[in-house]
């Protein structure tokens, strides 16, 4: 017998909580039913207490697709449980099998709403408008299954793999976003090397991608909102003593340092 949304839920999030990996499941689940899996973890987390601070763009770049073996856009949730303080160690315990990548991060004014009569491109240009900060930022992604492998429909129902995510300073937008250097460096050196152009050819192509997502999957932006773009380079595995950094040309560069 195949298992429920609700059993697929739980299963994934208690993965998640005691930190243990997953076999994948069951190649067959729709990505619609994924969906509504993620749901209802996010549903789980709120019951805890957290808030919703808004979605996670993943698979933009090539890179990305290429190293996780999948071709399509995804989208997962965040919340303030996920947001780590820069200036703190990232502590490796409580996770199954961490992986860290740069990210280009939006911060909203207002919520967008989906409006009768919205189109990809009306809600594309709401989203847009409501920006009003950027940010070198990175993600740190855990994925619950088994070596960190899975189907497009098993990593949307294990929400994406997000684990956390680290802002840098905000930047005022409107401002130039494409064709930033982007370098992704561990201990100094340089492990990822690409252009803000890596997401989606343009980075302003997030708004239609998320436009699009939040029309087929009812995925919210509420007020305030962090949105990430999704990472330009491959993500790489987090081992103890390791200091990460992400530079976004002329950004204050982020750091984040792991605790022994
Ligand atoms: C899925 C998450 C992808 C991104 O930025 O492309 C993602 C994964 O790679 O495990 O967050
Ligand atoms: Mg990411």
């Amino acid at each position: 017998m195949t298992a429920s949304i609700s059993e697929l839920a739980a299963l994934l999030d208690d993965a998640q909580r005691t930190a243990h990996e997953v076999p994948q499941l069951d190649a067959a689940l729709p990505i619609e039913d994924a969906y509504k899996v993620q749901h209802e973890i996010l549903t789980k987390h709120l019951d805890r207490g957290e808030t919703y601070i808004g979605p996670k763009l993943g698979f933009t770049s090539k890179a990305k697709m290429e190293q996780m073996g999948v071709d399509e856009i995804i989208v997962g949730f965040l919340t303030d449980a996920m947001d780590h303080p820069a200036d703190e160690e990232l502590v490796l315990e409580g996770f199954v099998h961490p992986r860290i990548e740069p990210e280009l991060v939006f911060k909203l004014g207002p919520a967008v709403e989906v409006e009768d009569g919205d189109t990809v491109e009306s809600l594309a240009a709401k989203l847009e408008a409501a920006v009003t900060h950027v940010a070198a930022g990175m993600e740190v992604i855990d994925s619950r299954y088994k070596d960190f492998k899975f189907s497009l429909s098993d990593v949307v129902a294990d929400n994406t793999s997000a684990a956390k995510f680290v802002t840098g300073q905000w930047v005022e937008y409107p401002r130039e976003i494409g064709g930033l250097d982007v370098a992704f460096s561990v201990d100094g050196e340089v492990v990822g090397h690409a252009t803000t152009d890596a997401i989606l050819g343009d980075p302003r192509e997030a708004f239609p991608q998320l436009a699009q997502m939040m029309l087929n999957y009812g995925i919210t932006v509420p007020a305030g909102a962090i949105i990430l773009g999704g990472s330009m380079v491959e993500a790489q595995w987090l081992k103890p003593g390791q200091v990460i950094e992400n530079r976004i040309d002329t950004f204050a560069p982020l750091s984040v340092r792991v605790a022994q």
